[in-house]
């Protein structure tokens, strides 16, 4: 896993913690993905954000996710795409976010 890639994951936490403490919440988890899909949209990639549901997400079930959870989670459902298609996708939803 690159530098790149955990360096773009944060970025996408940062994102998705809309009031910045640290945690994710369930809204904040499903909002942003709605906020992501229509940025993707906007920008004419198509296709949908898709997360793990949070209670994956959430491995210790605090009720929020961390940015290790939300790490791992990531790194979970996406570790069998090869690592240019991981950095791709995370350019593509960074660049949208921006
Ligand atoms: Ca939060």
């Amino acid at each position: 896993m690159s530098a790149d890639i955990d360096e773009s994951l944060t970025k996408l936490f940062q994102f998705y913690d809309t009031n910045g403490d640290g945690t994710l919440t369930k809204s904040e988890k499903l909002e942003a993905d709605k906020r992501i899909t229509g940025l993707l949209k906007e920008a004419g990639q198509g296709g949908s954000m898709r997360t793990e549901k949070f209670d994956s997400m959430d491995a210790d079930a605090s009720g929020g996710v961390s940015l290790d959870e939300f790490v791992a989670s990531w790194k979970a459902k996406y570790s069998a795409y090869p690592p240019e298609m991981q950095t791709r996708m995370l350019g593509v939803l960074t660049e949208v976010i921006a």
